[in-house]
């Protein structure tokens, strides 16, 4: 069920598009829609790998794809958690609108909750084009059942639906088993990123002949600390610890991260020996920033859990063989920004009657067009931030406000809040006023 406000939209736009789902049937190779793989790791820091500057864990094959494809400098996840992100990502609207706010977590009062299916996803967008639609690894937008990918657009979903699971035995964090296929939950044995790997290549050689949409959520390289050869150690009725049981947590760490590098390679040798190259987006980004014990922010001030840029400013990383240039851009650039552009370059006709916050990237992405300049805004617990142009303000309910110019100031040290308070004044407005807009009046999930 689509809401009421939003179903004039949706039956315009539904109506437009079928003459076209049509000529999709009868196209040749070269009108066909290009597909779509949308690659997530989970808690990615700005520093987590090699092209963004990490000399510690070898990615070579996301190395590649960043040198030959664009790298974004200023790539923003729409929160600094999960769940929030993952809303944003999957409507394209700030994750406010859907009342995703925090994190659903698997005990507690929130379990209970998920993303409405009224809400209108990327999969569901993409599927009226005629799409095949997928989606290989973490969900985190409800645990019921009616909350399940195949109930927003995804035609296939193998993978978990909690915030982590135990990456060889597939318990959550509360000692309940996570392992799904579509709406069952299945034995199957195997590490969970080459598990990922597996269903993911499995898709796209299922798929290959006719318009498909991936979405690959790894978990990696979000805790527990597991390597390939390590024990599995969540069991139900035991205790264990969050992080894991591996002593060299560190090493642990870089296995994960190089383990997902490996999959990302086996994605593109799927794509190469399909002949898929030149008809495929490729997007990798994460979800948040980096976890403060044991992942790599860069630099930037802050962790996950905050929106200093260490919480928010992420890798991100689009390749399309013959259609993007080489070229690292310094657009600023969020996750709700990917439903618009992969609706877009799959000649859906009016993308504005779906409300979209984010922002259509094909025109850069493909003629290196600068975007439009725009303020972008974020919220989450007791912290709101917003980012316009060189300027980020962060307003904080306990330690006050902070302003900081990110052209001369990316680790956010020198606190401009006092010298330049009509600029501070101004954000914060906006702010207040974005916050009033998307929030409405509606119950909010703000763990
Ligand atoms: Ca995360």
């Amino acid at each position: 069920m689509i809401p009421a406000t939003r179903i004039l939209p949706w039956i315009i736009w539904t109506v437009l598009l079928l003459p076209s789902c049509q000529k999709t049937k009868s196209s040749n190779q070269d009108e066909r829609p290009p597909n779509f793989i949308l690659i997530m790791a989970d808690d990615l820091g700005y520093g987590g790998i090699g092209c963004f500057g990490n000399e510690e864990i070898q990615t070579p094959h996301l190395d590649r794809m960043a040198s030959e494809g664009i790298k974004f400098t200023n790539y923003y996840a729409n929160s600094t958690v999960c769940t929030p992100t993952r809303a944003a990502m999957m409507t394209g609207r700030y994750q406010q609108r859907s009342g995703m706010e925090g994190v659903i977590y698997v005990r507690g009062k929130t379990r209970d909750l998920g993303m409405a299916p009224s809400e209108v996803t990327i999969a569901e967008a993409l599927k009226e084009r005629g799409y095949a639609t997928g989606i290989m690894g973490k969900w985190h937008l409800g645990y019921k059942k009616e909350f399940f990918p195949v109930n927003q657009g995804f035609d296939e979903f193998h993978g978990y639906v909690s915030g982590n699971i135990d990456f060889h035995t597939h318990y959550d964090n509360a000692g309940i088993y996570d392992w799904w296929h579509n709406l069952d939950s299945i034995a199957e044995e195997g590490y969970v990123t080459d598990l990922i790997t597996k269903h993911s290549v499995d898709f796209i050689e299922t798929h290959q002949d006719r318009p498909f949409f991936l979405y690959i959520p790894h978990e990696a390289p979000h805790c527990p600390f597991q390597g390939r050869n390590d024990p599995g150690y969540r069991f139900p009725g035991e205790k264990f610890p969050y992080y894991g049981i591996v002593d060299d947590k560190d090493r642990a760490y870089i296995e994960m991260v190089e383990v997902m590098d490996e999959g990302i390679g086996e994605l593109f040798a799927t794509l190469k020996r399909l002949n898929l190259e030149e008809n495929t987006l490729v997007v990798f980004v994460s979800d948040n920033g980096a976890e403060q014990h044991y992942g790599h922010n860069g630099g930037l001030r802050g962790w996950k859990l905050n929106l200093f840029e260490g919480g928010i400013r992420v890798p991100g990383i689009a390749w399309w063989k013959g259609k993007i240039q080489p070229a690292v851009s310094q657009e600023i650039v969020m996750s709700f920004d990917w439903m618009p552009t992969f609706l877009a370059l799959s000649n859906a006709p009016d993308i504005a009657n779906l409300a979209l916050d984010g922002i259509d990237l094909s025109a850069h992405l493909l003629r290196e067009q600068p975007l439009v300049d725009r303020p972008l805004f974020w919220k989450y617990r007791k912290q709101k931030a917003i980012r316009d142009g060189k300027w980020k303000l962060v307003v904080d309910e306990e330690k006050g406000r902070f302003l900081f110019d990110l052209s001369e100031d990316l680790r956010e040290e020198k606190n401009l809040a006092d010298q330049q308070t009509a600029v501070a004044e101004t954000m914060e407005d906006q702010l207040t006023k974005w916050y009033t807009e998307v929030s409405g009046n509606r119950e909010m999930v703000t763990n």
